[in-house]
């Protein structure tokens, strides 16, 4: 087994990486850049290096450095974590070179994963559905004839794009002309490529993720779905496992495609294949992400696999353990991002000085944090900070656990997404589990309470909820029409007037 191993990144998710270490007992180090100083990860490893000032071009994108600590510091392996060089195929390249092992997939199944043109005809060959679309970079007419025969609305997506970026609706003949130049133009600038492609905009549908773990040996597993439409922007603000819209034959029929999917470039490691699901239940694939992933925790929770461990297994170069009938998933988790933005306010990033923190515990709390009493939250980096994990035998416990944990959260000094997510537990159509990609832009949530009222509140909904018993999922609605989303006694008596879920 790896000795050491250079965690590559920083936050909640080098603290989670450095735990996994620690428990098979592995030496790490750390990375930190002026402003992560006296960040918990550069506390909680055994080393620590500095590789530069706080803009990550200038420290945690720096590949050379961070080889360099890499071979200074005697590592094996690194773990580059999710964002930053976890998809950067020329970094794992680079780290095979200088001999120290990516604790990842190859370089080319990053390549073939993060060109999406690639991407689709990839999967295409295993018979992965894809939503309808072009198959490679055509010229502007013959984009205008696909678009036709596609059917407006059409999407036109950057090929070296992905999780939205890069990606303009367009709804008419009329806007395609200027909808294709402001794609190639965007991607141009944002990665030097300007291939687009065209898909047809599916219009209502959920985000459903499937998570594989494959070995090196040609073992491929999957761990059963994700359900991640609740996001703003494209920036996921809760994830779940399982999904309300998932039954057992469809996670079946999804999770053959996903493992279809990972063969189809020889992938190893932990992945992720991205569906989008309409609501005739059909699904088509959008992407594959080559790296651990924000949420994998709640997939964790519901299958008992720690996914870290398994991929730091895998990189050493062991068999899964696992087969696919030892995977079984039982009750149910929701993962709420605690970002440092202010939800009253647009969601505007608020840095500063954590003068006082209280982090929730107890039963069925897992708690992924970055930050301590004391730290200050600097703008450089992604507004996240920790990572609050609710796990119940139903989606009601889930529920109930996470208000109470959310009610329990004390975080002075910076604005965080907390309130929002309180909000967001009380809302009719998320208890239901009735909700798609565009449920954020539209809705309302029920009033602030004040904390009197919010106890009430928590003990009839409690006491509600409880009473459907250890169901899959909730529906406090009784077989009311769930479609027209009003109307039930439980809004009128208990919530009250209704406000903006977001400002
Ligand atoms: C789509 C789509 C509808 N139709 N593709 C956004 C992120 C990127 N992974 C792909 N995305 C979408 N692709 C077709 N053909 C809708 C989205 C989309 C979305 C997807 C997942 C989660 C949230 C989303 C929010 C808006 C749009």
């Amino acid at each position: 087994m790896f000795r050491k191993v250079l965690i590559a990144n920083r936050g909640e998710i080098a603290v989670r990486i450095i735990r996994a270490c620690q428990e098979r007992g592995i030496n790490t180090v750390a990375v930190y850049s002026d402003a992560d100083r006296t960040a918990l990860h550069v506390r909680y490893a055994d080393e620590a290096y500095y590789i530069g000032p706080s803009p990550a071009r200038d420290s945690y994108l720096r590949a050379d450095k961070i080889i360099d600590v890499a071979r200074r510091s005697g590592s094996d392996a690194i773990h580059p974590g999710y964002g930053f060089l976890s998809e950067n195929a020329g970094f794992a390249a680079a780290c095979g070179d200088a001999g120290v092992t990516f604790i990842g997939p190859s370089p080319e199944a990053i390549a073939a994963m993060g060109d999406k043109i690639t991407a689709r005809a990839t999967v295409a060959k295993a018979d992965v559905p894809l939503v309808p679309g072009t198959a490679r970079d055509l010229h502007d007419d013959d984009l205008f004839d696909a678009a036709e025969k596609l059917g407006y609305p059409v999407l036109v997506k950057a090929s070296a794009g992905g999780g939205g970026k890069g990606m303009r609706l367009v709804t008419e003949p009329a806007e395609l002309q200027s909808g294709l130049g402001a794609a190639r133009r965007e991607s141009l600038a944002a990665f030097g490529d300007d291939s687009i492609y065209l898909e047809k905009a599916i219009e209502s549908a959920r985000h459903v993720e499937i998570q594989i773990l494959a070995d090196s040996h040609g073992n491929v597993i999957h761990l059963g779905e994700r359900e991640c439409s609740i996001q703003r922007r494209h920036q996921k603000l809760v994830e779940e496992s399982p999904s309300v819209a998932v039954d057992q034959d469809l996670r079946e029929k999804m999770g053959a495609i996903a493992v279809a999917a990972a063969h189809a470039v020889n992938y190893v490691s932990a992945g992720t294949i991205e569906f989008l699901l309409d609501k005739e239940g059909q699904f088509y694939f959008l992407e594959m992400n080559t790296r651990l992933q924000v949420e994998h925790p709640v997939t964790e929770l519901v299958t008992g696999v720690d996914i870290v461990k398994e991929m730091i297994s895998i990189a050493n170069g062991r068999r899964l353990r696992l087969k696919q009938e030892d995977i079984r998933m039982k009750g149910w988790a929701i993962e709420c991002r605690i970002t440092a933005e202010d939800p009253e306010n647009n969601f505007m990033p608020s840095g500063g000085t954590i003068v006082s923190l209280r982090e929730p515990t107890g039963p069925g709390i897992r708690m992924e944090s970055g930050i301590y009493e004391g730290i200050e939250v600097s703008l450089f980096y992604d507004p996240m900070i920790a990572k609050l994990v609710a796990y119940g035998e139903s989606r009601a416990e889930a529920i109930l656990r996470m208000r109470r944990a959310l009610s329990e959260y004390r975080i002075a000094g910076i604005k965080s997404s907390v309130p929002f997510h309180l909000s967001l537990m009380d809302t009719p159509r998320f208890q239901w589990g009735q909700f798609d990609t565009r449920f954020l832009e539209s809705h309302t949530a029920p009033p602030v309470q004040n904390i009197e009222e919010q106890k009430r509140l928590a003990a009839i909904v409690g006491a509600m909820l409880h009473h459907e018993g250890g169901v899959r999922s909730i529906n406090i609605s009784h077989g009311e029409e769930l479609e027209h989303g009003q109307s039930t006694w439980r809004r009128s008596a208990l919530l009250g007037g209704m406000r903006p879920l977001l400002s």
